[in-house]
């Protein structure tokens, strides 16, 4: 399955690599995965993202080499590269201005991607849903075409498959993931200092807006279905900077009878994103491509060009739908496989 982008890379010179809009572990890491094992070939490779590098992040890009479309005297020429790879991502609308930049040129689109609802929108596709994550399968790639796994290349990498797999506690922790992480760590990789700068380097606003969130909590099918929200008053108010909603979805569902958590979020006037997260029977997925979106069966999002009550309103009558159908509403015994 790698042979095309194999040729692609060894016949061309001058490569674009970007990912979706609010970028994370997965997205990042394999974009610069990808950057590394390409320079590593002589080739030149130019990160181009819609926006500018979350902060936690920027322990991974250290020279700040990453592009921002949108940042003041920034100009790229698509058609004076070979191609433009796209890492984890399922759909054009998830590149943001970029994607009809993209498509009025005439450069090679490659996709990499691990999304089930990915319908292969590239030139040449690479869809692995059964890959943890978008690293792993840049690993794959660098694996096939022999090359080496550097420090460089094995941090992000690292950071990929953790972020994807919830740090190794997710169904798609495979025993493939482990192998793939012992090389890492093999090359260099140091865990605790991953987890560190991902993971505990927030500020205590960052508390405060979990405070706020976990205050306005509604649950709905007995408890099964928790939602919750985040308005722009609460993101000033807390004075957040970067919105990370793991650490709150994570807590929800750390409560025993819950199976969906839904997390909205406003982005703007009439903008919502909604974040979807299941345990063992619901199909997230589903309900997000109702709403335009996608993603994984236990983890998918939509964005929506409405106002956040609206979204919620209709959002939260689909998800009950489905869940009275999948009978989790009145059942509360026995655990699904
Ligand atoms: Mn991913």
């Amino acid at each position: 399955m790698w042979d095309k982008i194999a040729d692609i890379i060894n016949e061309g010179k001058k490569f674009i690599i970007t990912t979706h809009l609010f970028s994370e572990g997965d997205a990042i890491g394999s974009e610069i995965a990808l950057k590394h094992f390409l320079i590593g070939l002589d080739k030149e490779a130019v990160i181009v993202n819609n926006e500018v590098l979350p902060t936690v992040y920027r322990y991974f890009d250290p020279d700040r080499e990453i592009k921002f479309l949108k940042s003041k005297g920034f100009n790229i020429k698509l058609h004076d590269y070979d191609a433009i790879f796209i890492v984890d991502v399922a759909a054009w609308e998830q590149l943001g201005d970029f994607a009809e930049m993209i498509k009025a040129s005439s450069i090679t689109t490659v996709c990499i991607d691990h999304h089930p609802t990915n319908p292969g929108f590239a030139d040449i596709n690479v869809i692995d849903k059964d890959a943890s994550s978008a690293g792993e399968l840049i690993f794959d790639l660098i694996t096939h075409m022999h090359g080496e796994i550097t420090q460089e290349i094995a941090n992000p990498l690292y950071l990929s498959i953790a972020s994807d797999t919830g740090w190794f506690r997710f169904s798609n922790t495979s025993a493939k993931v482990f192998n793939i992480c012992s090389n890492l760590i093999k090359v260099g990789v140091k865990p605790q200092i991953i987890y560190e700068k991902v993971c505990q380097n927030k500020h205590l606003s960052y508390l405060k807006l979990l405070s706020l969130t976990l205050g306005i909590l509604r649950s709905e099918c007995e408890g099964r279905l928790v939602w919750t929200k985040i308005t722009r008053e609460m993101i000033k108010s807390s004075g957040v900077e970067y919105v990370d909603t793991d650490v709150i979805i994570d807590l929800i569902r750390a409560v025993d009878e819950v199976e969906v958590v839904i997390i909205f979020r406003e982005l703007g006037e009439g903008k919502t994103k909604v974040g979807f997260r299941s345990k063992h029977t619901i199909d997230v997925s589903e309900l997000a491509s109702m709403f335009g979106g996608g993603g994984h069966v236990r983890a998918a999002g939509a964005s929506l060009n409405e106002p956040m009550d609206i979204v919620i309103g209709k959002v939260l009558s689909e998800a009950k739908e489905l869940m009275e159908e999948t009978t989790i509403c009145v059942s509360s015994s026995g655990s699904p496989t």
